[in-house]
């Protein structure tokens, strides 16, 4: 079903702050930024200096508006990691295998991702306590 680490999301409450912390302590460099209106997440994407593109990436996540995910996630249980996702070749075919085994997906269809993505979420109470994120990258 996955066929690479696509990215880890960090819950941050100030992007400028973040990324700043990840570049002057490990040496983090900012690969993308965009802001997500659906979503209400100002982003950015960040990776190690040597990494191939399509390595695994560090995405910061600073809500834009009180009632977002990132918002409410940083009000219960503070700044940290967000979700794991999952690259998939094919984000509705993902979701409909896992539909299947009886995973709740977060969306009927998917929705709009980093640079035009295409993304879903599998609830976190149905694994392990984690965000999954599955994400098809745009062609
Ligand atoms: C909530 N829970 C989590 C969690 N968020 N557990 C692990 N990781 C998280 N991120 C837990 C709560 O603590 C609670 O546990 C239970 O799930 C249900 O919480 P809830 O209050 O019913 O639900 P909400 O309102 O907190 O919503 C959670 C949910 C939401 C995952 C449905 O955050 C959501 O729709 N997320 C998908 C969108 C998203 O995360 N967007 C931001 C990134 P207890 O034990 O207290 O019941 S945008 C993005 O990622 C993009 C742009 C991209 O990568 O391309």
């Amino acid at each position: 079903l996955v066929t690479a680490i696509d990215h880890v999301g960090i819950a941050v409450p100030d992007l400028d702050a973040a990324i700043e912390f990840q570049r002057r302590t490990f040496g983090l460099e900012v690969a993308h930024i965009e802001v997500n209106e659906e979503q209400g997440v100002h982003e950015a994407m960040l990776r190690a200096p040597g990494d191939a593109s399509g390595a695994t990436q560090i995405q910061l996540l600073a809500p834009m508006r009180d009632d977002s995910a990132i918002a409410k996630f940083i009000g219960r249980s503070g700044p940290g990691l967000q979700q794991l996702a999952y690259r998939v070749t094919d984000v509705e075919a993902a979701s409909e295998a896992l539909r299947a085994k009886g995973f709740r997906l977060l969306y009927d269809s998917p929705r709009r991702g980093t640079a035009d993505s295409r993304i879903n979420f599998v609830h976190p109470k149905d694994a392990g306590g984690v965000l999954v994120e599955l994400v098809e990258p745009a062609q």
